[in-house]
């Protein structure tokens, strides 16, 4: 691997020459009237010009070659200034170039906003695989949707959420090229639409890979339609173009939750349509002599990223049989060896399903295609002798609602789960009828995160300390090599040296809070963090609840033995999403009562974060002395913030659930903090639980929950708390008490928090666990994930 790589070679004097000559030509000014907004832009375009002669290299020496196609409706990517220029191993001799001329590096990094082209999990995990695949130089290419909105802002007023656009290019956009000679004409059965695809260079780790993300942009298919100008219809020419434009305007902002929209679909079949025409056009231009299109399959592998690019499967068959002459049958033998399909929540409220209605007004023709499948499919199992009952779960089409996961199911080859037991969960109950039929599509591949972004570039002093630990900086390549730290288990130095890094980065973040939110924190105190999309599977009520019910434990006994902490939250909730909206208003209802009581507030602090993003994780994951990841067992498909976390020496108080059993088993369960209820007990016990029980036998969960109504904590008169307080032991409108089993593990969980309380005090055997997450971290590298996909499922 080693003698692969490659860093750029830079020549300091040209570099800088070049950088001071863009910036003067995209300004029109002199270097002194330069504002830090144009030192940006300037800087992203010095360093495009480098990358071009590569990304141009890459594009064509792979033009024949087989390649794979991630299809994802988010790719949360964040920023790109610092990240490009670690995986071109210039970031040292920019920054320091830049000081030469007075350029503070940080400030015009803070330019840049954040690409937030996704969600959640599932976004970010995109994204981490597009660096992760140029890092060990497969050839995957991403395919998705560029939002002109991404992500909504999240500003907090007076503790409720108040969503703000996040028209993230409005400055322009530094990282992407136009590439107008690729545009697609995508056709719905009401509207014809020009799909504009813009690159993004990914970058391998100083390795020379440049692989492409095309994200496709919504524009009218005719720039202007004269007939209704000189008509003097200019309303009706300009609704024209923004109804095309509609199409790519903004991100729809749930997490999980599906969303049975039209335009929510038509976003689907927008970038799903443009990507296949685009890979069967390059596949006539390229192969030419190869061009049977038996052989598609042995170019191409398309994954797809969850349901929401399910519906490229008709599309395929579509262009395959209308546009090129291929006989149906033929069409769909091919299209069944080209996808494979990633699930990525077992979550009944995300799986998505389109009502047959919806589909015939955006794409009537794929319509017609999978009605064939499932005739041929429901046809098949009469065959075999199933009756109608048995064949019901396996339809597509029921009830006039169309089953993505079912398409996909029959028309992949190989069916993953993210973590092991989420697999598992598939494997057994969500999709146990296909498995039980087609065992051998079924696969795992646990999840990952990219060691670039998340420790080298957001926590350069670990990521100092490991290679002056380890002599030498391999282990960027391959993050198994952290392992070897473990000599260091009982050197008490080194024990020593993991602790001050951890206090200078909790110094860092409790500045950036002060700046940000105002509020000072205690960077001796421990920093118990917990950052993701609010929901109620996720449990932040639960963390919520535990503090309150811990203040008032403190402000009865003052003398009481407690390390001083401080509680860090944030998370966007979906606007829609009353209950989520709920749990952000009572975080910061607490905050507010708690860091306001001189009584307390010396030893305990609650902070809710504004506006969590990747960016901001940046900061946070560093800092964390405990990460939070105390979903329902079961729910969390596999999570990857909790890998962030162990990455940067946090320990893990989590349940069993999602990929926290795999951190606990490579880690060590005793390097970390374990707590709840496993799936079987839940399981079990699910048609007999009694919230009221747990309440009423509990002081400390009837303290906790009482709260929520007794008038301590003001909701404002938004009925916010009622609801959650409802929610847990007073169930309204058929919905089941406490369906996330918060009462139930509540006083687990209290305990275990006693437990990180009294030992944290010992900072050598604190470290010596953090070390020993640390060094087993490497099986969470995303470089080990995609590597799995390539071997196992894409046979690159
Ligand atoms: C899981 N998003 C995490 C992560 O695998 C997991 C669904 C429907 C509509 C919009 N967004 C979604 C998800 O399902 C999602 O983000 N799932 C997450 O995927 C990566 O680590 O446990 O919840």
């Amino acid at each position: 691997m080693k003698e692969e790589i490659m860093k750029i070679k830079l020549n300091k004097n040209k570099f800088m020459e070049d950088y001071i000559e863009n910036l003067q030509r995209i300004t029109l000014k002199n270097f002194e009237d330069t504002s830090d907004k144009d030192k940006y832009f300037a800087l992203c375009d010095t360093i495009m010009e480098r990358i071009n002669q590569e990304w141009r290299d890459c594009k064509n020496k792979t033009k024949k070659t087989k390649k794979a196609y991630y299809f994802s409706a988010e790719f949360l990517v964040g920023r790109s200034l610092g990240n490009n220029l670690i995986n071109l191993g210039i970031y040292d001799e920019v920054k320091e170039l830049l000081d030469e001329i007075d350029i503070d590096f940080e400030s015009i990094e803070n330019f840049e906003d954040d690409a937030a082209l996704g969600n959640g999990g599932l976004g970010r995990l995109a994204a981490c695989f597009m660096d992760s695949a140029a890092s060990q130089k497969i050839d995957m290419y991403g395919y998705g949707v560029r939002y002109r909105e991404g992500l909504f802002k999240q500003k907090i007023e007076n503790g409720f959420q108040v969503e703000e656009g996040d028209h993230w290019i409005k400055d322009g956009d530094g990282w992407s090229i136009r590439v107008e000679s690729d545009s697609k004409i995508v056709k719905f059965r009401d509207q014809t639409v020009k799909a504009v695809p813009y690159d993004m260079p990914m970058l391998g780790f100083e390795n020379g890979q440049v692989n492409t993300l095309r994200l496709w942009q919504s524009e009218p298919f005719e720039e202007f339609d004269f007939s209704y100008f000189n008509n003097f219809q200019y309303d009706k020419a300009v609704e024209e173009k923004n109804r095309a434009e509609d199409i790519t305007r903004v991100l729809y902002p749930n997490d999980i939750q599906r969303e049975g929209k039209v335009l929510r679909l038509k976003q689907q079949y927008f970038f799903c349509s443009a990507s296949i025409q685009d890979l069967v056009e390059k596949y006539k231009k390229y192969f030419e002599n190869d061009l049977q299109f038996e052989n598609f399959p042995k170019y191409h592998v398309i994954q797809l990223n969850d349901t929401h690019p399910i519906v490229a499967i008709p599309e395929l068959i579509r262009v395959l049989v209308d546009e090129n002459g291929i006989d149906f049958d033929r069409a769909v033998e091919i299209t069944k060896k080209t996808f494979a399909f990633t699930n990525h929540t077992v979550l009944q409220e995300a799986l998505e399903t389109w009502p047959k209605d919806i589909m015939l007004e955006v794409c009537p023709r794929c319509f017609d295609i999978i009605e064939k499948i499932n005739d041929k499919l429901v046809e098949d199992f009469k065959a075999k002798g199933l009756s109608e009952e048995a064949i019901d779960p396996y339809r597509i089409i029921r009830y006039d609602q169309i089953r993505m996961a079912n398409l996909a199911i029959v028309m992949s080859i190989s069916v993953n789960g993210v973590a092991k037991l989420h697999t598992k969960i598939l494997k057994d109950d969500t999709f146990n009828h296909w498995y039980k039929i087609m065992p051998e599509k079924f696969n795992n591949k646990t999840n990952g995160i990219t060691p670039r972004r998340w420790l080298v570039y957001s926590n350069i002093r670990l990521s100092n300390f490991i290679t002056d630990k380890l002599g030498s900086d391999d282990w960027k390549y391959d993050l198994n090599k952290l392992k070897e730290l473990e000599k260091y288990l009982e050197d008490d130095k080194v024990l020593e040296e993991i602790n001050q890094i951890k206090y200078e980065n909790k110094k860092d973040l409790a500045r950036y809070i002060l700046e940000q939110e105002n509020i000072v924190i205690n960077p001796d105190s421990i920093f118990d963090i917990q950052i993701k999309r609010i929901h109620e599977y996720k449990r932040q009520h639960l963390n919520i609840l535990h503090i309150i019910n811990l203040y008032h434990r403190i402000k009865k006994n003052p003398d009481m033995n407690f390390y001083p902490t401080t509680f860090i939250l944030g998370g966007k909730a979906a606007p829609g999403y009353f209950r989520a909206k709920a749990i952000i208003k009572l975080a910061n209802e607490v905050a507010r009562v708690i860091n306001k009581d001189p009584d307390v507030n010396k030893k305990l602090k609650v902070v809710f974060i504004e506006n969590y993003r990747v960016s901001y994780g940046e900061k946070l994951f560093p800092a964390a002395d405990i990460s939070e990841q105390i979903s329902t067992a079961g729910k969390e498909a596999s999570g990857t913030g909790n890998m962030k976390f162990m990455l940067n020496g946090a320990l893990t108080l989590g349940t069993y659930d999602g990929a926290n059993i795999e951190i606990f088993e490579k880690a060590g369960v005793e390097n970390n903090y374990i707590f709840g209820a496993k799936v079987e007990e839940l399981n079990s016990i699910r048609d007999s639980y009694s919230p009221k029980e747990y309440y009423h036998k509990n002081s400390d969960i009837k303290d906790a929950v009482d709260s929520l109504v007794s008038g301590e904590l003001n909701d404002d008169n938004s009925y916010m708390f009622l609801d959650i307080y409802n929610s847990l032991i007073n169930p309204q409108g058929g919905e089941k008490a406490d369906s996330y089993f918060l009462l139930k593990d509540f006083e687990d969980y209290k305990k275990v928090h006693e437990k990180i309380n009294e030992e944290y005090s010992d900072r050598k055997t604190w470290a010596r666990k953090a070390l020993k997450n640390i060094a087993n971290a490497g099986y969470f590298s995303s470089d080990r994930t995609i590597l799995e996909y390539a071997k196992d499922i894409w046979k690159i």
